[in-house]
């Protein structure tokens, strides 16, 4: 009979490296496979407890953390001991291929690092069923998806067409004063050399003008305010008393 191979992707551990995890699990779901996500930072219990009660073909642990020595034979070991030894333990992430080596020697499905293609995550899972359950167990891979349309190069792509006149729009030169038609037509008919020897710059009304210099004071007026007398200074009549 054949059914969707359901499969348990699983992050153990402290890793917080979801990415992977999330890139087999959408592949492998586009291949027609049941797939179930545990989630980030799961204990090697949680990640056996959730493989039993969801009943899957395979667990498919991402480990990017370093920790795959200590999580694959402790996983392995709890499907063992819940009575699911017998399913596909499986995975990838930051695993040196000395590791896998061992691992793999040790009773754990083949290992995955990074740059894999998904496909061959999908061909590996496929082929351990078929082996496990018959080839007519298998069930069909689904249709690939539609392809999307080759771009088109840039010189055939059609060209936005000019904006069509608009009915009350009269020819620049015949608009009223006031409107920058007379300006344009104006500017229009000045020959184009004149046009590019006019400064690029700001127009005159623009220009924000600048506050007129102070001249700098002269040694004598400096020398004539420094020895100058108080304001008030003594009348005729005021100095007739002092003096009296
Ligand atoms: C992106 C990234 C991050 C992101 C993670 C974003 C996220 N949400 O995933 C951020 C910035 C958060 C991050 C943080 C850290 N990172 Co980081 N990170 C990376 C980086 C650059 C790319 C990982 C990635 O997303 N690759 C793209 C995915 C698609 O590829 P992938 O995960 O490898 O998956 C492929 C295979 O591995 C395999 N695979 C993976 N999972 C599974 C599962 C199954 C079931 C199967 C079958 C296959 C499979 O198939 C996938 C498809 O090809 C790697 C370096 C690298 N080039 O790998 C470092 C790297 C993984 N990070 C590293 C480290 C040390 C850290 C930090 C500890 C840094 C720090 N001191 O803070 C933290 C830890 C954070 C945490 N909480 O765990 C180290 C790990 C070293 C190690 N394990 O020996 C690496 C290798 C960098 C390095 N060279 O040192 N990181």
């Amino acid at each position: 009979m054949q059914r969707k191979i359901r499969v348990l992707v699983g992050k153990p551990g402290l890793d917080g490296h979801d990415r992977g995890a999330k890139v087999v699990a959408a592949a492998l779901r586009d291949a027609g496979m049941e797939v179930i996500y545990t989630g980030l930072h799961q204990t090697p219990e949680q990640i056996v407890e959730a493989a039993v009660q969801e009943d899957v073909d395979v667990v498919a642990l991402s480990v990017l953390s370093g920790a795959h020595m200590t999580l694959f034979p402790e996983i392995h070991e709890l499907m063992r001991a819940r009575g699911i030894g017998d399913r596909l333990l499986t995975g990838g992430g930051i695993i040196p291929t000395e590791d896998m080596n061992t691992l793999l020697a040790r009773g754990v499905g083949r290992l995955f690092g990074p740059g894999t293609n998904t496909q061959d995550i999908v061909g590996y899972i496929r082929e351990w069923y078929a082996g496990v359950h018959g080839s007519d167990a298998l069930p069909p891979l689904p249709p690939p998806a539609a392809k999307p349309e080759p771009m088109a190069p840039v010189d055939s792509r059609p060209r936005p067409s000019a904006a069509p006149a608009r009915a009350d729009t009269k020819p620049a030169a015949k608009r009223g004063a006031g409107s920058s038609g007379k300006r344009s037509a104006k500017r229009a008919a000045r020959p184009k050399a004149k046009r590019a020897a006019k400064p690029a710059g700001r127009s005159k009304r623009a220009v924000r003008p600048v506050a007129k210099k102070k001249k700098p004071e002269s040694p004598k007026a400096a020398a004539r305010r420094s020895s100058a007398k108080p304001a008030r200074r003594p009348t005729r009549a005021r100095s007739a008393r002092r003096e009296g």
